[in-house]
């Protein structure tokens, strides 16, 4: 497991690829749109995580665990901007991943949104359990919160924001139109942890495509905003994670959905923990993709079912070993893509 040298999925694809003269695995999530020039720089790339080294550098915390924090520089300036730009909006929309309704809510951001009328966009929910999801806006709604289901790669549930945006400014919509101000502009906050979706929301409900999206973290880099109609205006916000994960769980979930800056982690340790919650939480999906057996990998050490993975899907190097290094790459690529079946991380408490 030596992939700390080189830097996260990106930069261990394009050493496969020096290593075996074929070209780079085709990454999956180009297909979201990121073309090749909107890819970062090797060298900023490098500088970027040198940069980080010393606060984030993967340490183990026994078996496959790894310690992991993300929380750069333009984080905390995001805060403070976030935080000022509060008093000219009107509600926040908080955009949640539907795979990881609590450990993608920021509590820091919940505390400097306090009292501003908000909802809560499930979004991502075509990569979700459906079932799940359906508990989580129960649960949510049993809290006072309105959350509203979401997927922005076809547009579902785009269709109820306005409404509920609506609802819950409905008294101050009474006290404006009382004092003769009918058609007053209603302006909301987008925010939510990096890569959820806020500008890809933005842009499908705006009809545009002017926000910036990619699917890596840390694409928005200020607070812009978009005219959604001549009454609603929506203010982009950059992704905000927090300084310190109580607990490491919570980390590492948030690094199997790609909310994580990859280049700051040892993928292939990821990949390994993500194929320990597979083992525990069998589905049908996952071992149909991979030609496996539930109680032949039951009993499996992880990396021996990253190995298997491995030559399954004909990933080998020389002397026919297992490539683990590229079958972890494809093992959280294809997790992220749901191509391992829809699975929500975290279910509400009954
Ligand atoms: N499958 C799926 N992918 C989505 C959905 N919404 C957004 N994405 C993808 O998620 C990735 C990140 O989207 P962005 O809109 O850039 O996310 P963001 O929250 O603005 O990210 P930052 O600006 O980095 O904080 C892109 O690849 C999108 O295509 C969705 O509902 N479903
Ligand atoms: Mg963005």
């Amino acid at each position: 497991m030596n992939n700390k040298k080189k830097g996260g999925i990106k930069g261990k694809r394009q050493h496969i690829a020096e290593r075996s003269g074929k070209p780079a695995q085709k990454n999956t999530r180009a297909k979201d749109g990121r073309s090749a020039s909107s890819r970062p720089k090797p060298a900023a790339d490098i500088k970027a995580r040198r940069a980080q080294k010393t606060k984030t550098s993967p340490q183990s915390l026994g078996d496959n665990s790894q310690y992991i924090q993300w929380f750069p520089g333009h984080m905390t300036r995001t805060k403070r901007q976030i935080q000022s730009d509060l008093k000219l909006v009107d509600a926040v929309a908080e955009i949640i991943d539907a795979r990881l309704p609590l450990s993608s809510r920021n509590p820091d951001l919940s505390e400097l949104i306090g009292g501003k009328p908000r909802i809560i966009l499930m979004n991502k929910c075509d990569l979700a359990d459906p079932k799940v999801t359906k508990k989580w806006v129960e649960y949510f709604k049993k809290q006072g919160l309105r959350a509203i289901e979401l997927d922005c790669k076809s547009g579902r549930g785009l269709g109820g924001f306005v409404t509920a945006v609506r609802d819950v400014l409905s008294e101050k919509i009474i006290a404006w139109e009382a004092k003769g101000m009918k058609n007053h502009s209603l302006r909301v906050m987008i925010v939510g942890i990096p890569n959820v979706g806020k500008s890809s929301f933005i842009n499908r409900i705006s009809n545009s495509s002017k926000a910036k999206v990619e699917d890596r973290p840390g694409v928005t880099r200020g607070n812009q905003w978009f005219t959604l109609d001549k009454n609603i205006e929506l203010l982009d916000t950059p992704g905000v994670l927090w300084p310190k994960f109580d607990d490491q769980a919570v980390g590492e979930r948030l690094a199997f959905t790609g909310a994580v800056k990859d280049q700051i982690m040892d993928v292939e340790q990821l990949s390994l923990r993500l194929l320990e919650y597979m083992q525990k939480n069998i589905n049908p999906v996952f071992l149909e993709r991979f030609s496996l057996d539930a109680e032949e990998i039951s009993q499996l050490p992880p990396h021996e079912l990253l190995e298997l993975i491995a030559r399954k899907r004909g990933m080998l190097i020389s002397g026919g070993n297992p490539d683990t290094e590229r079958a972890a790459v494809m093992v959280l690529d294809e997790f992220r893509a749901a191509k391992l079946g829809r699975i929500t991380l975290e279910l509400p408490e009954e």
